[in-house]
């Protein structure tokens, strides 16, 4: 098959899931051309199947804003034509799936015939969904796509209950490479940052507002008070300034670490003892299933797709949203001596159900399904 993928080439979860996608799709004999304005971050290698092509987007004096929607759609008509694509899967209803099907009707005018997949991955219904602003073209993307996946049951919950939607939604869960993501026996980051053998609590996020950080900051200075531990924060974003205030405010400073952006996240995750994701709106929880492949419980919100995913009382524990005490309370149960390596154990067995290997043949049926509906 030729699939062309458009996503956000950012560090984001939906950039990921549409990279990781595409590599293996390419791994099984695919041909797949990635349409973005950067590189992906996680397009880091390349064999013969793998294709990437750049949106240039020129502005001229008469545009007050760079109009890279149509610089995408002129893209993906080029791309579409002369690659001779048999499925466009875009990632995020806008821009990207508008974009699509301007392209779609343009290329229909010489002809060509072209299936649009559209994959819903949270922000664009959760967040900005009822936008008016945005909220005719979201709709208008969602029912004239040829096929539409949404990430959780709870964001197709969402999806149906705010906008009229006309077309079946299938779910297709975030998935992972339990290969790359595992826990390791060396611990030598954990060495590094746990010089007293305290225990490695770890979050990962792009630090935006939704993702409610300062109770991850608040959880673990309840934890640090009651058992020795270290607090390592990956990721960046707008909120980073003021988490990085509360926490010289409230934490011993020498108890938390600031990352950023890192490209290897699997090796800070392949050590650590608990995972914390308090968010406000999360409709899969890429970032905890990434912890769970590396044997590590999760402390989060009861909120979107998040206890879909982690089995409470098991694989961790889902809480109230912004129930601090809830979560630190639960911690340190996680976290007891008594506790934990069977908590780590079920984190692990319920990662592996949403492994590379049984998810993606999901996506592979829903193309071909589509390609046989629609040319
Ligand atoms: O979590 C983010 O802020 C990034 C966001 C994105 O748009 O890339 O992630 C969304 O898509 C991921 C992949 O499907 C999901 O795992 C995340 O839960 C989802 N984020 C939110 O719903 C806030």
């Amino acid at each position: 098959m030729k699939i062309g993928i458009v996503c956000y080439p950012t560090y984001g979860g939906s950039g990921v899931v549409a990279t990781e996608l595409g590599k293996e799709l390419s791994n099984k004999g695919n041909k797949v051309h990635f349409i973005s304005y950067a590189v992906p971050a996680r397009l880091n290698f390349h064999n013969e199947n793998l294709f990437y092509h750049e949106v240039g987007v020129k502005n001229y004096p008469l545009f007050e804003f760079p109009p890279y929607e149509l610089s995408l759609t002129s893209k993906l008509v080029e791309i579409v034509q002369y690659e001779k694509l048999d499925i466009l899967h875009v990632h995020y209803a806008i821009p990207h799936a508008s974009s699509a099907l301007l392209a779609k009707k343009i290329l229909s005018s010489y002809g060509v015939t072209i299936p649009i997949i559209t994959t819903l991955h949270g922000t664009d219904i959760t967040l900005i969904g009822n936008d008016p602003t945005v909220r005719p073209v979201i709709n208008y993307s969602i029912n004239e796509s040829d096929g539409v996946t949404a990430v959780s049951e709870s964001l197709k919950k969402d999806t149906l209950d705010n906008f009229d939607i006309k077309i079946d939604i299938q779910v297709i869960p975030n998935f992972i490479n339990l290969k790359r993501f595992k826990k390791s026996n060396d611990n030598e980051f954990k060495n590094k940052i746990c010089k007293n053998d305290e225990k490695l609590i770890l979050h990962t996020s792009n630090f935006r507002k939704v993702k409610r950080i300062q109770d991850v900051i608040n959880v673990f200075c309840k934890i640090n008070k009651n058992i020795p531990s270290k607090l390592v924060m990956i990721g960046d974003g707008p909120e980073r300034p003021n988490i990085e205030s509360l926490a010289r405010a409230t934490c011993s400073l020498k108890d938390v670490t600031f990352l950023g952006n890192i490209d290897n996240v699997e090796d800070v995750l392949s050590n650590g003892d608990l995972f914390l994701l308090p968010s406000e709106k999360e409709s899969f929880g890429l970032s905890a299933l990434e912890a769970m492949s590396s044997s590590i419980p999760v402390i989060s919100s009861n909120i979107g797709g998040l206890p879909e995913l982690i089995v409470d009382g098991k694989s961790g524990f889902c809480c109230n949203l912004g129930d601090i005490n809830d979560m630190s309370k639960k911690s340190l149960f996680v976290l007891d001596d008594s506790n934990l390596q069977k908590f780590k154990d079920n984190a692990l067995i319920r990662a592996k159900k949403y492994s590379i290997e049984n998810i993606v043949p999901d996506y592979v049926k829903f193309y071909n399904n589509i390609i046989d509906e629609k040319t």
